[in-house]
């Protein structure tokens, strides 16, 4: 298996959130195959779809592994089932959300796995720690991060905790 970058969006917004995103950066590092090589800022931000719900607690994990994209997804969920993840309403309260953002410049398209995520375009929360890790960015589709974040209205975000960069193992 190949060397790859991935990078995972996480969020907690019930049962003590920064907890659960302080947890899940361990466990990343902890997965098979698998070194988290730089972690962003956490940041709180306002809850994107149902308003009736706590702020998020939201932060971005670059990953340095040789699990395929979808064995890194079982790992990712069952990480989320760990952390107690109930699944019920869309977009709803979650203890822990893992979504796997970007692996390497590759586009996926399978029934379980859409690379890059879908919404992260359109998301502050996601945008803005990555801009942290990576400045330069440029998506598979071309767009540079910094274009995307310019036509994005990020006021709602506060940063709460300072940038970590692991050292090397
Ligand atoms: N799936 C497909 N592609 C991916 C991917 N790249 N990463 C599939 C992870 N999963 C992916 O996800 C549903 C299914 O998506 C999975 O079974 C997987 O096979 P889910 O985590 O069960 O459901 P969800 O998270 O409720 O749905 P969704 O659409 O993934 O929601 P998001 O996009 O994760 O958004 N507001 C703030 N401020 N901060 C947040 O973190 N998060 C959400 C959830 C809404 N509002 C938020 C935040
Ligand atoms: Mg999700």
């Amino acid at each position: 298996m190949t060397l790859s970058l991935a990078w995972i969006g996480l969020g907690s917004n019930i049962d003590g959130p920064h907890e659960h995103i302080e947890r899940a950066f361990r466990a990343l590092d902890q997965l098979p195959l698998t070194r988290c090589q730089q972690q962003s800022s956490r940041y709180r931000s306002r809850p994107v779809g149902p308003a009736d719900q706590p702020d998020f607690v939201n932060a971005v994990a670059q990953l340095e592994t040789r699990l395929s994209p979808l064995a890194l997804l079982d790992q990712l969920q069952a990480l989320e089932q760990q952390h107690g993840r109930v699944r019920q309403r869309h977009w709803g309260p979650r203890t822990l959300d893992l979504d796997l953002l970007l692996f390497d410049d590759r586009q996926l398209s399978t029934p379980r796995l859409t690379v890059p995520h879908a919404h992260m375009h359109q998301r502050g929360f996601v945008l803005i720690p990555l801009a942290e890790l990576v400045p330069d960015l440029r998506l598979p589709n071309g767009k540079r991060i910094d274009e995307l974040l310019a036509t994005l209205d990020t006021s709602d975000l506060q940063r709460v905790l300072p940038k970590n960069t692991l050292t090397p193992q």
